[in-house]
């Protein structure tokens, strides 16, 4: 097996410096996703040793159309750090990204564990609160494609998020209309119910997912839930606003060269 701390490496350097980097899977086809996790957690490792925290993680291919999108039909997850994390109706430097696409989803903040299998009741339990959010992902990968394994080593191409107002977990989510707006004009219409028929199967997906790396979800941590519809390029200069029903608008703009 080829060595898993030097792709790594590659991947982290390909994320940090914002240059892409050819699949891994094609010069290592027997690279299966166990693997792949590994590798995730080593460039994560690089990451917390440069300073960086874990806050929580990232669901994805939830919904239909992402899997459809991006021709992956598993499940996947990856870490979210806080230097990942923007600020509502901020910005960021175009510099950050390879090839950044934008996609709108729900997050939700945790008030006590969660590992393994658990009913949605039990998820819902621990939420402490629920805000819309926005995701960039960029995968280091040339031309944006991936294997199921290539893009779980990618810490599934997690890039950058923005988190609206968080809610009470009160309120119905299972299908709220989401409206993604670049530079005013409605992109991707939506409802949360696009992801997993219902999203707080996402956050079941996720605790399980987790157990089965040996991870509990932590309080306090934020977990994205996954896109509700297929992701959008952005380029410098671009606006991104997300409406979601009965929810605050979250809004980021992309600035840099040609904005
Ligand atoms: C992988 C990440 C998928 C989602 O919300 O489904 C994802 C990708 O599409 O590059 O974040
Ligand atoms: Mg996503």
């Amino acid at each position: 097996m080829t060595d898993l701390q030097a792709l790594a490496i590659a991947l982290d350097d390909a994320a940090a410096n914002a240059t892409e980097i050819g699949q891994l899977s094609l010069d290592h086809p027997a690279l299966g996703v166990a693997g792949a996790y590994r590798i995730a957690r080593a460039s994560i490792e690089r990451r917390i040793a440069r300073g960086e925290r874990i806050i929580g993680i990232k669901m994805g291919f939830t919904s239909r159309a992402k899997m459809a999108q991006m021709g992956v039909d598993d499940l996947i997850w990856g870490w979210l750090t806080d230097a990942m994390m923007l600020v509502d109706g901020g910005s960021v430097a175009a510099s950050r990204f390879i090839h950044p696409r934008i996609e709108p989803e729900l997050a939700v903040r945790l008030k006590a564990p969660l590992v393994g299998e658990v009913t949605a009741l039990e998820a819902w339990a621990a939420v402490e609160a629920v805000a819309p959010a926005l995701e960039i992902i960029d995968s280091r990968y040339r031309d944006f494609r991936f294997s199921l394994p290539d893009v779980v080593a990618d810490n599934a191409s997690s890039s950058a998020f923005v988190v609206g107002g968080w809610q009470a977990p009160g309120a119905d989510i299972g299908n709220l209309g989401m409206v993604m707006s670049i530079n005013g004009a409605p992109a991707q219409f939506g409802s949360t119910a696009a992801i997993l028929g219902q999203p707080q199967r996402s956050l079941v997906a996720a605790a399980r997912l987790a157990g089965e790396a040996g991870l509990a979800l932590e309080a306090g941590w934020t977990v994205l839930l996954g896109a509700a519809t297929p992701a959008e390029w952005i380029k410098p200069g671009d606006r991104v606003r997300l409406e979601t029903e009965s929810m605050p608008t979250v809004d980021i703009a992309v600035e840099g060269e040609g904005a």
